[in-house]
Parts: structure tokens; sequence; C-alpha cells
């Protein structure tokens, strides 16, 4: 085993000690890979592997999928587009802003807001609101660790996510097809859950500029669309922001956006997926399949409701 995989993890499971202890297993085969060898999909698979765990049989998505079939509606609206428009992006130097709620509002070279934070290794299934879904390895931080380098204040419920606004770099900003700049948010306690990621990297390399780099947020028990790309603002709040596709079109997307196969979109089930590679679809689960670790931050919330 070399990868654990997020969804046999508890989150109580989730300590430092076996984080790091995962990173170095994984470092042991995948740092000797790096040094210019190739990840070939069955040593992916053998990454992915935790033997005999449920749900382990799930394939990973061709990694040439997961970074040609991209919603990055700065970069285009079809899903091949991304790879091609974003090819010449340039994400160095990259600085991120924190201010709202914060004892100080500070700005952070990209290196110096991930730096000496445990790195960590995941393979989640990333379901879009489309119904498709793919299973990945991503590479990241902990979203808490980079929260708790911000020092909110005490009185901070919600933090937000913005990506970049530079349309002179992102051609897909010349034209109104959202409300520009794109962001995100969370209820600070969802942010704060250890599965919750800012990825800088994908199948054991730098994050490709289709996929959001340099920083990405990964929240796998939601729909794709809340895991903002090419982000540059955290902004904490005490309440709840706007988000895009939220203030887009409200019956569609919800702020809380919980994979739910009971509650339908108003123009597709959600009840099933298309996993990118398969043939036949999928029963889409409750949580995205997360819901032993996450279904406590949302009892007592009609989640019919709060979609
Ligand atoms: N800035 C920005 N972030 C975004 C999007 C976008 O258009 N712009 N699309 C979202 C949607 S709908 C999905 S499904 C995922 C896709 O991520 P992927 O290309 O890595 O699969 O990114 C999300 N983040
Ligand atoms: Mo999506």
């Amino acid at each position: 085993m070399l990868i654990r995989r997020s969804d046999d993890l508890k989150s109580s499971d989730i300590t430092p000690e076996s984080v790091c202890l995962d990173r170095r297993q994984f470092v042991g085969t995948a740092g000797a890979l790096a040094l210019g060898s190739v990840l070939t999909p069955a040593t992916l698979q053998a990454l992915s592997r935790t033997g005999g765990q449920p749900g382990t049989s799930e394939k990973l998505t061709r990694e040439a999928d997961a970074t040609s079939y991209n919603n990055f509606y700065e970069f285009g609206t079809d899903k091949d587009e991304p790879k091609d428009q974003a090819k010449n992006f340039i994400t160095k130097p990259w600085t991120i802003s924190v201010d709202g709620m914060v004892k100080q509002p500070k700005t952070f070279a990209f290196d110096d807001l991930i730096k000496g934070l445990a790195l960590q290794d995941r393979v989640y299934r990333h379901r879009c609101v489309e119904a498709w879904s793919m299973v990945i390895p991503w590479q990241g931080v902990q979203v808490r660790d980079v929260i708790n380098r911000c020092d909110p204040l005490p009185s901070a419920k919600f933090v937000e996510f913005t990506t970049l606004l530079d349309p002179t770099r992102m051609p897909g900003q010349r034209r109104s097809v959202l409300p520009w700049p794109y962001t995100e948010a969370l209820r600070l306690d969802e942010a704060m859950h250890p599965l919750a990621l800012l990825v800088t990297g994908m199948y054991g390399k730098p994050l490709p500029n289709q996929n959001g780099a340099p920083l990405k947020l990964v929240v796998p028990w939601k729909y794709g669309f809340k895991g903002g790309k090419s982000i540059v603002r955290l902004r904490f709040t005490d309440t709840m922001p706007h988000t895009t596709w939220n203030d887009a079109a409200p019956s569609e997307y919800g702020f809380f956006a919980n994979v739910n196969p009971t509650v339908d979109h108003p123009r597709w089930t959600q009840a099933k997926e298309r996993r990118i590679g398969q043939f036949l679809k999928i029963p889409t689960l409750m949580f995205n399949g997360y819901g032993q670790q996450v279904a406590s931050l949302y009892s007592g919330m009609d989640l019919r409701k709060s979609y």
C-alpha cells in the first residue's frame, strides 16, 4: 500500500504521523519514479491500492482523460479547450492574499503559503454536477493547515476562495459567460475537515494549468464546481458568501453542493454517473461515498432543501 485511499480513512485516522508515513511510503516508490521514469497506469493503480478494502477496485481515471476533459471556463467552455487555451498560462510568481475576518490581512507567496505543511497523497472520487465522474490521485495540503496559517478570528464562519481575475491571461474572462472572478466558499467547519485539500499536483506531477494550477480546492464529497481553480484569495467572513454558480443558477447549484443521489438537478437525474473511461453508468453515492467521514457536519439539516 502506497497511497491510502481516502475513503478508507476516518477523520480520526488522519493524524500528522500517519500522514507523514503515507508520504514517506509514497516517496519511496513514486520519488524514485520521478527521477527520470514515467508513471504508468499500472504503477499508479498499484499506488492507489490498499488491498482488500471495499472500494479499492475502482480504477484510476487515465491521466490523459483527467487532463484533457476539463471544466475551466476561464479557458473555454468546451471540455477540450482548457488544455490548449491554458497551455501558456504562467503561474510563477503567484501570490495568495488573505483578508476579511483575520487577525492580520496578509499576502503570501505561493511557496510560503504551503511551506512546511504535510503534503498529502490522496486518491479521491471526483463527481461533476454534470453526472460524470473520475478517480484522481491528488497531491496537496489540507485546507485546515492553510487556514490555521491565516489566523482567522473566532467569529469567522465561512471561507471564500477566489480564482485569478485577469482577462489578458484568461481569455474566457473576455466573455461574460459567468460573473468573474469565479468564487466558491465553504462553511468553516467544512473547510477544516481533513478530507478538504488545496491541491498542487496530480498523478505525481505538478498540477497542470487546465486542472487549476498552481492551487485548486478539492472537496471530494461535493460536486466538482465547489473546487475553485487557480486561487489567489482567501476571505474569511461571518455571513454566507455569494458563489459563482449559485448566483448564476440558484435552482441548479446550491451553496452546499453535497453529492446527493436523491436530489436531482432540474434537468437530469443525479442518481447515476458516467465514470469517464467506463461504458455503463454507475450509481452515485451519498456524499460521493464519503458519508462516514462527513455526514456529521450536516446533522439536523434538511439536505433536500440545503442542496
Ligand atoms: N475557476 C474555475 N474553477 C472551476 C471551474 C471553472 O470553470 N472555473 N469549473 C469547476 C467544475 S464544474 C469542475 S467539475 C471542476 C473540474 O476540475 P478538473 O478539470 O480538474 O476535473 O473544476 C471546478 N472549478
Ligand atoms: Mo463540474
